[in-house]
């Protein structure tokens, strides 16, 4: 593996394509943190084996295991699904696994952003992170892909959505907050997501879903399911403070045009009734330094924009809540040609994130 320090992908002919376009694999971390996963992570572990098990029906996924969850992940995980020993602070790929980008003649290379969980000592989540920061660089070696570095800068995978034609969707609220790079301008951090994601255009919604301890992640809110065309979590209770979130991204997207010069397309996907962490879940998670990890009645950051797309399949959340459903079906009519399969997610919820935050594709 090479580490290229003196290019970048859109300099080199390099992209990062869509999700919605084919994939070779996928990779997921194990879930093992104590003041993230309550009661040892039994019940995260067999969500997380679920969403494993749907996305290796149409794709090769690769599960990274620390030491001692090698065990327990290889007992719990079917035989194709690949386990490799890796260490990590979380379990969080899609942040901090390699943001992988593509060339004309078919050539994969990664990105290794740097990581500092979601804003370093201003507003970041725990410490150290130095093993999740590791991560990318790790994984390109493990699958044999050149990687560009770009530790300077701090970026989640989380926090970009792109559409593989040019356009790049992003939050203010997310890459413009202190913990990321603060000493970057909007200007500065454009021109890297240019130079790195080989795109023209970027779009900048105001902010993610309320209560999301990311700042804000675009994945959570946003999505595109093809070019042009996208998702939004959407509440119709105007008295919740989703609302005014939801309605300010939309406002911008219905005037936003992509680097393709087509308006965006926006299908509402419903929200979930408030969903809070009960006295019971909090007694199962370790303290976070020296403070709880979570209080009851705390707001969780639930959405169903949080699914990932796979060769075969939308893997996509499901909460107990009426407007399951109707979420699915709005899904299946967008993706008429995968199946789109729920699985019940509350137990990667309490953990911070959801499907697509556990997983990272890697393209063909
Ligand atoms: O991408 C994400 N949504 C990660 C959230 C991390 C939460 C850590 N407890």
């Amino acid at each position: 593996m090479k580490i290229i320090r003196d290019s970048c992908p859109a300099a080199d002919g390099f992209r990062m394509p869509a999700e919605f376009e084919p994939h070779q694999g996928c990779i997921m971390i194990f879930p093992e943190r104590p003041d993230s996963w309550q009661y040892g992570g039994y019940a995260a572990r067999k969500a997380f084996a679920r969403v494993a098990e749907a996305i290796a029906r149409s794709e090769r996924v690769t599960v990274c295991a620390g030491e001692a969850q090698y065990d327990n992940a290889r007992a719990l995980l079917p035989a194709h699904i690949r386990v490799a020993e890796m260490s990590s602070n979380d379990a969080w790929a899609r942040d901090y696994a390699p943001t992988f980008v593509k060339n004309d003649a078919g050539v994969i290379r990664g990105i290794d952003w740097g990581f500092n969980a979601w804003g370093g000592l201003h507003d970041g989540l725990y410490f150290p992170w130095d093993r999740d920061n590791h991560m990318a660089r790790k994984l390109c070696d493990l699958l044999e892909r050149d990687v560009y570095c770009k530790r300077d800068f701090i970026l989640e995978g989380g926090s970009i959505h792109v559409d593989g034609e040019g356009t790049c969707m992003v939050t203010e609220s997310c890459l413009l907050s202190r913990g990321r790079n603060p000493e970057l301008s909007r200007e500065e951090i454009e021109a890297v997501l240019r130079a790195y994601l080989n795109v023209s255009t970027i779009l900048w919604l105001p902010c993610g879903i309320y209560n999301d301890e990311t700042n804000g992640h675009v994945d959570n809110i946003c999505a595109f399911t093809a070019p042009g065309e996208a998702v939004l979590a959407w509440t119709k209770d105007e008295s919740d403070v989703q609302y005014a979130m939801s309605r300010a991204c939309l406002d911008y997207l219905e005037q936003a045009v992509d680097a393709k010069g087509r308006k965006i397309r926006v299908h509402k996907l419903p929200l979930p009734a408030p969903v809070t962490v009960t006295e019971e879940e909090c007694r199962g998670l370790d303290a976070c330094g020296d403070e709880p990890a979570r209080t009851p009645g705390e707001r969780l950051a639930a959405s169903y924009v949080n699914f990932y797309i796979a060769n075969g399949s939308i893997v996509m959340p499901g909460f107990g809540d009426p407007a399951d459903q109707a979420a699915k079906e709005i899904l299946q009519g967008l993706f008429p040609d995968r199946e789109v399969v729920q699985i019940y997610a509350r137990d990667i919820l309490i953990g911070g994130g959801n499907i697509h935050c556990i997983t990272q594709q890697i393209p063909v």
